[in-house]
């Protein structure tokens, strides 16, 4: 069953890891792809290719979400390449892990512009696009089981994803009229670069493993069926929803 049959995705940060596994899941399911990235072209141009042998259309556009007006030129560029945006996914982010006590002030303010007020002027870009030409829409954020829980080296990270959760919640109202559905997926721990050097921490990879029910860490493509299906109409009644896919590991107290 292909759920965004010739539909225009966009899709930021999808050079790699989880908003790669979102546009090549999304072109598989049928649609036509735009992405956003931010160094690594080679990554970007494979990912371009990988769509395009499965006979859809795809582009690459680079530019950093911290800066405003790439949100208008990327939701305009690739407008120009697709003809419409019909689905937005939200989902670069970073995670420069780091105490709370001597956080330094770039690496707050980095993660805060990158992660939160990029989120916002990207959805609001594409949220301008879908009214401008009618016909309703969908957008996903991607945020983290993070919006729910702490992490001692991620105070500047965790409320960013809180905050994007909150932005599909208040999207969905202010939307809502236009058709334009907003969710987000939370993501547990999964194996990406944002989380390499953590990781590399044999014993707290091992630690965080045995608190998933479902008995190991995630990788990337275990977040595109469920981006794909908050995205398609078959969640055509689903908006202001938070979607955890963490293996169970939130619920796992003991
Ligand atoms: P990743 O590092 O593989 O992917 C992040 C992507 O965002 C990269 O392609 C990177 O180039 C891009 N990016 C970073 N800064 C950018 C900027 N300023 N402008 C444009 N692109 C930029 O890691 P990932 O795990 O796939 O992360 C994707 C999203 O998933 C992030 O928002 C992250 O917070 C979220 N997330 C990840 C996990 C996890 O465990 N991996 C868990 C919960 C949520
Ligand atoms: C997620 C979650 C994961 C972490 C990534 C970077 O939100 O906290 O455990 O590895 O962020």
């Amino acid at each position: 069953m292909m759920l965004l049959d010739g539909k225009a995705v966009l899709v930021t940060g999808a050079s790699a890891g989880i908003g790669r596994a979102a546009a090549i899941g999304a072109a598989r399911h049928g649609a036509d792809v735009a992405i956003n990235f931010l160094g690594g072209a080679e990554a970007a141009a494979a990912c371009v290719v990988e769509i395009e042998a499965l006979g859809r259309k795809a582009v690459a556009i680079e530019g950093d979400v911290a800066d405003p007006t790439t949100a208008t030129d990327f939701v305009a560029r690739a407008t120009a390449a697709l003809g419409r945006v019909d689905v937005f996914v939200n989902n670069a982010g970073i995670c420069p892990f780091h105490a709370f006590l001597d956080m330094p002030v770039e690496t707050f303010e980095r993660t805060m512009r990158v992660n939160l007020h990029g989120a916002y002027f990207m959805v609001q870009a594409a949220a301008n696009q879908m009214v401008r030409q009618g016909g309703g829409g969908a957008i996903v954020a991607v945020s983290s089981i993070s919006a729910l829980v702490g992490g001692e080296y991620q105070t500047h990270y965790t409320p960013t994803k809180a905050g994007v959760h909150s932005l599909m919640q208040s999207t969905a109202i202010a939307l809502g009229r236009y058709g334009i559905r907003c969710n987000s997926v939370l993501p547990g721990t999964i194996l990406t670069d944002i989380n390499k050097d953590d990781l590399a921490d044999i014993a707290k990879r091992k630690r965080m493993a045995a608190r998933v029910p479902l008995g190991r860490l995630g990788e990337p493509d275990d977040l595109a069926g469920p981006i794909i299906f908050l995205a398609s109409d078959l969640a055509r009644y689903v908006t202001g929803a938070a979607l955890l896919v963490d293996g169970g590991a939130f619920v796992n107290l003991q």
